[in-house]
């Protein structure tokens, strides 16, 4: 399925092996890693286009679908399941829909989802005509071609801060820094201080070894001031997001290292958190932000903008964030894993 920016293979939780360490030995062979092209999996050579959705039934009284997220490195044989994704949360709701986990009602469906990888919640509202989900529709999000339904993400922010340093600014690897989390944790600096526009093509920002290198310092740096694991090789977050003044009528410009490619558009997530530093005082994006209104952020990125909608409590406190995805069933059926390697 496409969901969002992103693509991936979405399992029933009961299809795929129980053992996390079988499970993911599979997925590789799905997917076709490690290999630079893929050439033997479904995966599409990105990290963007190489991801893994379990979606399974929940027993929890709040939530409908457990989905836990895996990212399976393009290049490595590495799974991890350190972070969330946002844009398959939008396959994901459709999916359980289809899969029959949740029952559609008519015009729109609202699925509550736990994402396993954080603990948080999400509810997501999928186009259900008749009680029957439909991809199609009016929607277009940058990064994708064409339109189709709109799928509305509302993302709770379970009451406590996004800035999990509690400092809303502070300087890390000699950048000033601001960590933020709405569901997947990211460093915010100044492109400027890092000596590059902040308009740059992804692919010539990777190429800059000079800022990547001092991308690598502060992602390490942030991950201790995270509490997050700080062996940041075995993680993929937390995502270090490059600002700088928005250049078409929006309130920020972004590039996002996730962590070592840098993202053709941005994550569902991550551009939460960006809004929610765009929407508070004293962040490291103060001076390059132009905030109007601050209950809808537009962050600018590569492909275009996602408009993020904030909920703010009445103490001014962000209590969830929203944002307009599309998904698409590519195919449904079996895929065979590519034989283990060392079977020949
Ligand atoms: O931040 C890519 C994506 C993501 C994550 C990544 C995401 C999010 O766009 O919510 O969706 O940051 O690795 O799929």
């Amino acid at each position: 399925m496409r969901g969002g920016t992103s693509k991936g293979a979405v399992f029933l939780a009961a299809d795929l092996p129980a053992d996390p360490a079988e499970r993911d030995e599979l997925l590789l062979r799905v997917m076709g890693s490690p290999d630079l092209r893929q050439i033997d999996g479904l995966g599409g050579a990105h990290p963007l286009t190489s991801k893994v959705a379990v979606v399974a039934a929940s027993t929890e009284p709040d939530y409908d679908v457990e989905y836990l997220f895996l990212q399976v490195a393009v290049d490595r044989p590495w799974v991890t399941d350190s972070q969330t994704c946002g844009n398959m949360l939008a396959a994901v709701a459709p999916f359980a829909i289809e899969s029959g986990i949740v029952l559609a009602a008519d015009p729109v469906t609202r699925v509550r989802v736990r994402l396993v990888n954080t603990g948080k919640g999400a509810t997501v509202a999928v186009s259900t005509p008749k009680g029957q989900v439909t991809y199609d529709g009016a929607t277009a999000i940058a990064g994708v071609p064409g339109t189709a339904a709109a799928i509305k993400i509302d993302i709770e922010s379970n009451g406590g801060s996004p800035f999990p340093t509690g400092q809303v600014c502070q300087v890390l690897a000699d950048l000033d820094a601001t960590c933020v989390d709405m569901g997947v944790p990211c460093v915010i600096v100044r492109a400027a201080q890092l000596g590059v526009r902040g308009s740059e093509p992804p692919a010539a920002l990777e190429a800059n070894k000079v800022l990547t290198e001092r991308v690598r310092a502060v992602r390490f740096a942030a991950a201790r001031a995270m509490g997050l694991d700080d062996e940041v090789d075995k993680s993929t977050v937390p995502k270090v997001v490059l600002v700088s003044a928005p250049r078409h009528g929006g309130s920020i410009s972004t590039r996002t290292f996730i962590p070592e490619r840098v993202h053709q558009a941005i994550g569902a997530l991550a551009a939460a958190g960006v809004a929610a530093a765009v929407a508070t005082p004293g962040t490291s994006l103060d001076g390059v932000a132009v905030v109007s209104d601050s209950s809808l952020v537009r962050v600018e990125h590569p492909s275009g903008y996602a408009e993020i909608g904030l909920v703010l409590g009445a103490d001014g406190q962000i209590r969830a964030a929203t944002d307009v995805r599309t998904a698409r069933l590519i195919a449904t059926g079996f895929v065979y894993p590519a034989p283990r390697r060392n079977e020949g």
